[in-house]
């Protein structure tokens, strides 16, 4: 690979940096520190986990060096230290924290320089900048995860340009990097497209950069469905509250002269009736599909009808699938990415979410959260069987 692709990873690292650190610039330290929630980390122990995942695996693994803080890292392992404990752990703080953020990106660039990362390069973690597209991507989602936590400190702003749902605001440049083909005119019933009976390809092809629980690609026959063409409005979701009783989604509020209101971090306002529906966990998600008459979308459904689909990108999308293993999967390059989760506790979610950045957003790309989760950026569309 030319030193000009090892020039544009690096721009690619330090964009992704300067997006974290603008995320946390409105913030002090004791905000950094703070538990807002037990099933958040506090934004210390995130900043400090991307920095020491890049450790791990462009430092250490790729570059042969020694850490810089001996056995720290063990406490930024996220599956031996579960979010309500990390508060508590002796990690990297203030100065100290911000320091190692910059330490370890110094010996990245070293790294990098030293490193073979063509399509030729005998190590799968190089081949193509595998490990390069991997830590960019795990810096961008960790950035959604702080989104979760930033929702609940108070007078928050996202800052403009990230893209945002504050209240009473659509979010901005949606079709950053966005993929999907365009829409075409497609047949559709109501405002349901349909779908044809047949084998679909699913997940992500040999090339390019995609996570283990992705690949193989292969074949799966589905029923003919027909899937909503847009995400479910908040509107469509008052109506259900009202019909059943059902609780609000997370941050709602009821005012008594505004009617329903958005309250975060950030500010109050109406919720717009026209936006997707946000901040529903999967359960609520089953419920509204079933009282609407449908179900929910299984993943592999959600894949096929993905070029038909609209709004797509500004709540991520619950589907009915666990998160299984495909037909002959591999753990790469570690288990406890994917295959840690994999089983009947987890649902998949897919698309992407206004706090999602572009670059981690794809058609094959499956994201997971336990059922009672909230605090996602998650809302749902719904679908169901064709008649034929
Ligand atoms: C894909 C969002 C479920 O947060 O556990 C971050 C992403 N993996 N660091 C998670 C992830 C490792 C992952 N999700
Ligand atoms: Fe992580």
């Amino acid at each position: 690979m030319t030193s000009s692709s090892k020039e544009a990873i690096a721009s690619r690292l330090a964009e992704a940096r300067r997006r974290t650190l603008e995320l946390i610039a409105p913030l002090d330290d004791a905000q950094l520190n703070r538990v807002y929630s037990p099933i958040l980390s506090p934004l210390a122990w995130d900043l400090g986990h991307i920095a020491n995942f890049e450790e791990l695996w462009l430092v250490q693994t790729v570059g042969g060096r020694e850490p810089l803080h001996g056995e720290l890292g063990r406490f930024y392992d996220a599956i031996e230290n579960p979010r309500r404990t990390r508060g508590e752990l002796p990690i990297l703080r203030d100065a100290e924290l911000r320091s190692y953020l910059d330490e370890v990106r110094e010996r990245t660039l070293e790294v990098l320089d030293e490193v073979e990362i063509g399509p030729d390069a005998a190590d799968p973690l190089l081949r193509d900048g595998f490990v390069y597209e991997m830590l960019i991507a795990h810096e961008q989602q960790h950035n959604e995860t702080m989104l979760q936590l930033l929702q609940m400190v108070d007078g928050y702003e996202v800052p403009p340009g990230m893209g945002r749902l504050s209240p009473g605001q659509m979010p901005v440049q949606l079709d950053r990097h966005f993929e999907y083909p365009p829409v075409r005119e497609t047949p559709h019933t109501g405002g349901m497209v349909r779908i044809d009976a047949g084998s679909y390809e699913i997940g992500a092809s040999a090339q390019g950069f995609a996570y283990d629980n992705e690949r193989p690609r292969h074949a799966v026959e589905l029923e003919a469905f027909e899937i909503d063409r847009t995400p479910v409005s908040n509107a469509a979701y008052i109506a259900y509250m009202e019909d059943t009783g059902a609780e609000p989604p997370m941050y709602w509020e009821l005012d008594d002269d505004a009617g329903w209101v958005l309250t975060t971090g950030g500010g109050r306002g109406p919720v717009d009736p026209s936006h997707p529906v946000l901040h529903i966990s999967w359960h609520e998600a089953d419920a509204f599909a079933r009282w609407a008459g449908k179900r929910l979308p299984a993943e592999h459904e959600w894949e096929a009808a993905h070029p038909r689909l609209d709004g797509v990108g500004i709540a991520w999308e619950w589907t009915s699938s666990d998160f299984l293993a495909y037909p002959g999967f591999e753990a790469f390059p570690y288990r406890e990415y994917s295959e840690a989760f994999v089983g009947d506790t987890y649902k998949v979610l897919r698309g992407g979410s206004w706090a999602t950045e572009r670059n981690v957003m794809r058609p094959s790309f499956r994201n997971w959260d336990l059922p009672e989760r909230r605090q996602i950026f998650a809302g749902v569309r719904c679908a169901k069987d064709a008649p034929s």
